[in-house]
């Protein structure tokens, strides 16, 4: 698929490093090359020493802890109902556009729920129009909870597939992302008792170790079902993946490998790694 090839031109680099450290049995080399990855040191420790710096030794060992996080989304219900949550610039209202247009035969609906800033409401619409996605925004100043509330009830009255709920990443403290979330599912529950059915944290993988503690904190305020790893085109740091799926043992749905609405691909882990190491 062209979304992976997007993916193997974007590791390119670091794949011929790889090569050579493989090449020439450079285990220091391959060390630092793992660790400039965002692996996380004890990690690349192991699997240097497990794998002997053997390359299809390290693959298999490395396709082995990605393969947990490899699962189809499912669609259980109708509506689903998908609230997107990460922080500020991780890539949530672009990975909304790209959902809507790869679900775009289940009749999809986008709520507008970020409501803390203008520009992301403008920017959702841009893109709903662009991928011809029905929106439900906030209007005269309506909260989060009350367009959520109406994009339910229009989902439910319009027979809708899926429900997009993009949300504000700009909340500091765990306390008001705990409220806003909680905000969010009490309206929604008033009309579908088990929505959200998912909740996606959207990471981006070109902050490393960071973003992941950025993440944290939003995996420990908000019941997340799943993760969309976001910005993987091109990132030195896509190593980061492998800590990812260790600390939070979540499915991976998705990748993002692109700003354009094609480029998101379902995790596949034999794939990655083979981008990865060649
Ligand atoms: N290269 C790349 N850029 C992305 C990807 N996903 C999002 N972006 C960019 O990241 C920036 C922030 O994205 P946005 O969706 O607005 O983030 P939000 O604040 O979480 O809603 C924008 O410039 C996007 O174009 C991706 O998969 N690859
Ligand atoms: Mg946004």
């Amino acid at each position: 698929m062209l979304q992976w090839k997007r993916l193997r031109q974007g590791f390119l680099s670091l794949r011929r490093r790889f090569a050579r450290a493989f090449s020439s049995g450079d285990r220091d080399e391959l060390e630092e090359i793992l660790l400039e990855a965002d692996i996380g040191v004890e990690r690349a420790e192991s699997l240097l020493a497990d794998s002997k710096g053997e390359r299809e030794r390290l693959a298999e060992l490395i396709r082995g802890i990605l393969e947990k996080a490899e699962k189809p989304f499912e669609f259980g219900a109708h509506p689903t109902v998908v609230m997107i949550i990460g922080t500020n610039g991780s890539g949530k209202t672009t990975t909304i556009a790209k959902l809507a247009a790869l679900w775009k035969n289940r009749k999809v609906l986008i709520a507008a729920a970020d409501t803390y800033r203008d520009a992301a409401g403008l920017q959702l619409e841009r893109w709903a129009a662009r991928t011809g996605t029905d929106i439900v925004s906030s209007v005269q100043g309506q909260d989060a909870g009350a367009v959520v509330y109406d994009a339910l009830k229009k989902a439910l009255s319009k027979d809708y597939g899926v429900v997009l709920i993009d949300t504000a990443g700009r909340l500091h403290t765990r306390r008001d992302l705990m409220a806003e979330a909680e905000k969010i599912r009490r309206v929604a529950t008033k009309l579908i008792p088990e929505a959200p059915h998912e909740v996606l944290l959207v990471m981006d993988a070109s902050t490393g170790q960071n973003g992941l503690r950025q993440a944290q904190g939003f995996y420990d305020a908000i019941g997340v079902t799943g993760l969309v790893i976001a910005k993987l085109d091109g990132t030195c740091k896509a190593g980061v993946v492998i800590p990812i799926v260790e600390r939070f043992s979540l499915p991976i749905y998705f990748i993002g490998v692109g700003e354009q609405t094609g480029d998101i691909v379902p995790f596949c882990a034999a794939k990655f790694t083979r981008a990865l190491l060649g």
